[in-house]
């Protein structure tokens, strides 16, 4: 099936050229979204799209979190033919070698294929005691509060069918940090779609710095009672 996976950067400098290279084999489109860096990805990432086929670029003016570049990124994607459309990391806190069972997970029957931490088989290598509390704390959190069997909720490593994204209101997604990961994945199970989950291995970034900070943290906390409340 064809595929295509959305990057988003923001001052992935040191990372976007690798990553490229590493997706290359796996024959995948790429759409990286750059929200304006000013370590100047966004001119790497024309480079690449200049000379690779296989990679597109989409800028957007002004830095506004995850969701919002995702959610353009979904648009763009959309008016072409893919069939898959995946989300990752530009950090290799995913490995571009798991893209494949992503993909076949959905290539199997699953609407929504999940790349997961908190399942047998899957893990984190280089993460303190602190980040470690968080990601799995997040997950109990927002897996008691919306009733739902998922065990990693917070992940952005996900493969989607197209109809999947196609049945959600994409603009009514209010997120913007994490909390965007937590809210897809809840719309999707809402709307009755099969979403499974594929164990992987999250490494810590090695080059580059974290975007996760205070407010996104808090963002998640609050937005996961109001989907319950809101998400019919
Ligand atoms: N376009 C865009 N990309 C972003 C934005 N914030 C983060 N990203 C990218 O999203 C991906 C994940 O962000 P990270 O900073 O690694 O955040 P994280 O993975 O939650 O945190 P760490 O585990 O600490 O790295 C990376 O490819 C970032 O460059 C944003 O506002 N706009
Ligand atoms: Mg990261």
């Amino acid at each position: 099936m064809k595929a295509t996976v959305c990057l988003p950067t923001y001052n992935e400098r040191e990372n976007l050229e690798k990553m490229v290279r590493a997706l290359e084999p796996h024959g995948v489109d790429v759409l990286v979204i750059d929200d304006g860096s000013p370590d100047g990805t966004g001119e790497i990432a024309d480079r690449l799209a200049a000379e690779l086929a296989f990679v597109s670029v989409l800028h957007r003016e002004r830095k506004e979190g995850i969701g919002r570049a995702y959610v353009a990124g979904f648009h763009r994607v959309l008016e072409g033919d893919a069939e898959l459309v995946l989300e990752m990391d530009c950090d290799f806190s995913h490995d571009p070698a798991d893209v494949p069972r992503l993909i076949a997970a959905c290539e199997q029957g699953a609407d929504l294929a999940l790349g997961s931490r908190y399942v047998p088989g899957g893990g984190t290598r280089n993460w303190g005691l602190a980040r470690r509390l968080i990601s799995r704390g997040g997950s109990f959190y927002a897996r008691v509060l919306l009733g739902v069997r998922i065990r990693d909720l917070t992940g952005g490593f996900k493969c989607f069918r197209r109809a999947v994204l196609e049945a959600l209101d994409l603009d009514a997604i209010g997120s913007s940090g994490y909390a965007f990961q937590i809210e897809t994945t809840y719309r999707v199970i809402r709307k009755g779609f099969r979403v499974r989950e594929i164990p992987i291995t999250f490494a810590d970034r090695t080059e580059g710095t974290s975007k996760m900070s205070r407010g996104i943290f808090f963002e998640a906390v609050l937005k996961v009672p109001l989907l319950r409340l809101t998400v019919r």
